[in-house]
């Protein structure tokens, strides 16, 4: 390819809303465009990448015994109904009427369309296991889009069904999955980790993410370096330690504390530490508030309350609906004496001898709080968001954390779709069984920007090579010489006989415009032929990545780029 021919706009400035860097540098570097609020045109560059990954996510499904198909993107109403998501998913369903006033929605996912083929066309054990999949735009009405390719309305993902006859079955396309997921991101290049994770609101009992790690990321994991476990904070189990059995439960007290609120007030303040504390959270779950506690140097896991909860929507109470509520200031919340409104306590925060709580008083705060002594909880459990220095549930060592960018998930669904819709087999005893399901989704784009958000520096983004646009681009310093254009030719030729991807900067710009755009577009190789190569007969090879370069005589140029790419590999 000819840098002069292809569509790659690249871009001074960028806009200001494009908060993280892969968002910035696909814009900047000419990969992508914004369409609206969450939608993107994926242009040239962009294409050739997500070609890649696509061709690695292909071959790795087939290996797996996946049989690729395409599913409608048009879904009626009915399937959903059926399923019980249609009022779930609600505004975040892009909805959509024909001309006979028929509800369909663009597809989000497609559980429900492809448990009602599976059902139709699958009647015997004989036709399990059935793994299908497909590479195809998905649709969601985010709330908020953001963040470019990694939060869009619109974008592609390789979606995978697992059907089996049984349990054992499952675990067997779970594992396969699981290994060619690894496979996948291995191939891509990528620094990444699968963890335990939560399986959420599409139901079933066992998860993993598989997270690109990148400081910016939205997903927060902690891991264990002593044993495996690896888990999305939302997943990870607390292990808290037991009642110290040297403290006394001293007399309770309230006293005066003249304008504190936060955790942080309060134990300055009565210089006791945060984790002498309890903060009370109010949440509506479903409209209905709750009271959580947890220790004052905690946070609330909003996703593990939901679930214990087992509500649709779950939202902090704002400050006014608060003293609505309970006729207390936020800042003077506490558990003892609250009324009307359920404590859930975190089992850590229970453990706190002498603690420290608002006194449901304006101005005031109780000292020398115990559990079960001055107040009860309707429940206690698992509230907290688990971090860095808690201990791991396996093996107790330290745990540590890491932030990342969540590409992959799978998902055992067990039967909850096949009961919902009815999907049934005849087994070998001749017994009607529900089919055991599962769900294994890659984010195409995502993974893209998560390359990106992953690999680069202040010049421009560095590609791995395994799915870079071009392998290799050629620099020639002046398009004015003669003999350099020559040469560049020549060695464009050679490459491309030996199939590797390269293009060739032959736009009329000065070559600090040319090795400027090679570093913003991420070549992992650029060749830069001068002056030298026409005097001496060498060019100069450089890897964009550590920035190394070398001085190669001109019939060495094939031999060396296959080497570096061998070596790259
Ligand atoms: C919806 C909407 C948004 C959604 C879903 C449904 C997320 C939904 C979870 C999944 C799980 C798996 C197939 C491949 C693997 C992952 N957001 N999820 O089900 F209607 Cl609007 O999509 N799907």
């Amino acid at each position: 390819m000819l840098a002069s021919k292809i569509f790659t706009p690249t871009l001074r400035d960028v806009p200001a809303e494009a908060e993280i860097v892969s968002h910035q540098l696909l814009l900047r570097a000419g990969f992508m465009r914004k369409s609206t609020a969450g939608v993107y045109t994926i242009l040239p560059m962009g294409h050739r990448v997500i070609n890649k990954i696509i061709k690695i996510v292909e071959e790795e499904m087939n290996k797996a015994d996946g049989q690729e198909l395409y599913l409608p993107i048009i879904q009626p109403a009915e399937l959903w109904l059926e399923s019980g998501r249609w009022h779930v998913y609600g505004p975040e369903l892009f909805k959509l009427k024909d001309r006979h006033n028929r509800d369909f929605c663009l597809g989000p996912t497609h559980e429900e369309i492809i448990t009602d083929l599976v059902k139709k066309e699958v009647s015997s054990y004989k036709q399990l296991p059935l793994l299908l999949y497909q590479i195809q735009n998905k649709y969601r009405d985010e709330r908020r889009p953001r963040f470019g390719l990694m939060r869009s309305r619109e974008f592609i993902m390789k979606d995978l069904y697992s059907f089996d006859r049984d349990e054992e079955g499952l675990d067997i396309s779970y594992q396969k999955m699981f290994d060619a997921y690894t496979n996948v991101f291995k191939r891509c290049g990528l620094k990444f980790r699968p963890v335990e994770a939560d399986s959420g609101a599409i139901g079933g009992n066992r998860s993993h993410e598989f997270v690109v790690l990148a400081g910016s990321g939205e997903a927060e994991i902690v891991y264990c370096e002593s044993c495996d476990y690896a888990a999305n904070v939302e997943r990870a189990e607390a292990v808290n330690a037991g009642i110290n059995p040297d403290a006394n439960p001293e007399k309770m007290s309230k006293v005066a504390t003249p304008n504190i609120k936060t955790i942080q007030e309060i134990s300055d303040f009565l210089q006791v530490s945060p984790e002498q504390c309890l903060k009370t959270l109010v949440y509506l779950a479903d409209g209905k508030p709750v009271a959580v506690v947890v220790r004052g140097d905690r946070e609330v896991n909003e996703i593990k309350l939901k679930n214990k909860l087992d509500c649709l929507e779950l939202e902090l109470a704002r400050d006014d609906a608060v003293l609505e509520l309970s006729g207390v200031p936020v800042g003077s919340l506490g558990p003892v004496g609250l009324k009307g409104i359920p404590v859930y306590l975190d089992e850590e925060a229970s453990l706190v001898v002498n603690g420290v709580t608002g006194a449901n008083e304006v101005d005031h705060h109780l000292i020398n709080v115990n559990y079960p002594r001055d107040y009860q909880a309707q429940l206690i459990g698992d509230f907290r968001l688990v971090g860095a220095g808690d201990k791991c549930p396996v093996c107790q060592a330290e745990l540590s954390s890491a932030r990342g960018i969540e590409v992959g998930q799978v998902f055992k669904l067990g039967t909850k779709y096949s009961e919902a819709m009815d999907a049934t087999f005849v087994d070998e005893h001749g017994q009607r069984q529900y089919m055991v399901m599962g769900c294994y989704g890659i984010g195409i784009t995502r993974t893209m920007a998560a390359a990106v958000e992953q690999n680069y520096d202040e010049n421009g983004i560095i590609w791995p090579l395994a799915i870079a646009p071009f392998q290799v681009a050629i620099v020639p310093v002046s398009n004015k010489d003669e003999a350099q254009m020559k040469a560049a030719f020549s060695i464009y030729r050679e490459l491309l006989k030996r199939g590797i991807e390269v293009i060739l900067d032959d736009r009329d710009e000065r070559a600090g415009v040319k090795f400027a755009d090679a570093d913003l577009i991420g070549y992992p190789l650029r060749i830069t032929v001068g002056k030298k190569t026409v005097k001496e007969g060498t060019v100069d090879i450089r890897v964009r990545r550590d920035g190394t370069e070398m001085t190669v005589p001109l019939e060495q140029v094939e031999q060396e780029v296959m080497t570096l790419i061998e070596r790259g590999k």
